[in-house]
């Protein structure tokens, strides 16, 4: 049996939600908004625009469109300049191991991110050859919780939605999965990612006997 193990980007495979976060932070405190990591929970696996409407609505600020398009690019640029160091040692523990054994056992993996800058990560990281399909915030309309970025991915590798897993990390990750009638597997605290099927805190949990239990499993 084949099914389709598709994998979110941010938080699962490599921990850049804190650049992300840094990037934000600096945008928030320019602005003299209050923005702490409990409110970057609500922007993990966000649109990079919905994540800036979230924000302005946390201080209660109204824009214009040119100095929201102001931000957007000063905090990509800023999020950009984290990433030039980035190599293979920022792969998630337990995240290698995984997806050395799904390829092993010829099991079909897609990338499936919100980020438009998902390529890039893979290719710094050295394991964009991993992955037969790779679905980024450049080839999606809607944002997650739809589900359509994860549905695309299973379309390129041909497998049904019911026949895919998907890894998330964020609680709209985690929603555009089941709404996608796809597994969903969350990867982080139980208590914000409880609407998942399964839930680990890293990947280091996630043993090759589990992901055969996946592949035996009646959808
Ligand atoms: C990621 C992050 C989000 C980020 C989004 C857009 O999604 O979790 O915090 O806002 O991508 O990223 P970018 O600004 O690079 O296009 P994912 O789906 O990989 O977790
Ligand atoms: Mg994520």
């Amino acid at each position: 049996i084949k099914k389709a193990f598709i994998f979110d980007l941010d938080g699962v495979i490599v921990d850049t939600a804190k650049y992300h976060y840094l990037a934000w932070k600096k945008i928030a405190d320019q602005l003299g908004i209050d923005f702490t990591h409990e409110h970057n929970e609500l922007l993990k696996g966000v649109s990079r625009i919905r994540s800036l409407d979230i924000i302005l609505d946390l201080g209660k600020i109204d824009a214009t469109q040119e100095d929201k398009n102001k931000w957007l690019i000063q905090k990509n640029d800023d999020y950009l300049l984290y990433l030039v160091d980035m190599n293979q040692s920022e792969i998630l523990p337990g995240v290698l191991p995984i997806l050395k054994y799904l390829k092993e056992i010829k099991q079909p993996i897609a990338l499936g991110s919100a980020s438009k800058n998902a390529r890039p990560i893979l290719e710094k990281t050295d394991i964009i050859s991993y992955f037969d399909a790779i679905v980024d915030g450049n080839d999606v309309t809607n944002a997650k919780p739809d589900p359509e970025v994860f549905l695309i991915a299973a379309q390129k590798l041909a497998i049904s939605p019911e026949n895919s897993i998907v890894f998330e990390d964020s609680i709209a990750g985690v929603q555009a999965a089941n709404i996608g009638k796809m597994t969903s597997i969350g990867i982080g605290d139980p208590s914000t990612l409880y609407e998942a099927k399964y839930i680990f805190n890293d990947f280091t949990e996630i043993t090759t006997q589990f992901v055969d239990t996946l592949i035996q499993e009646q959808s």
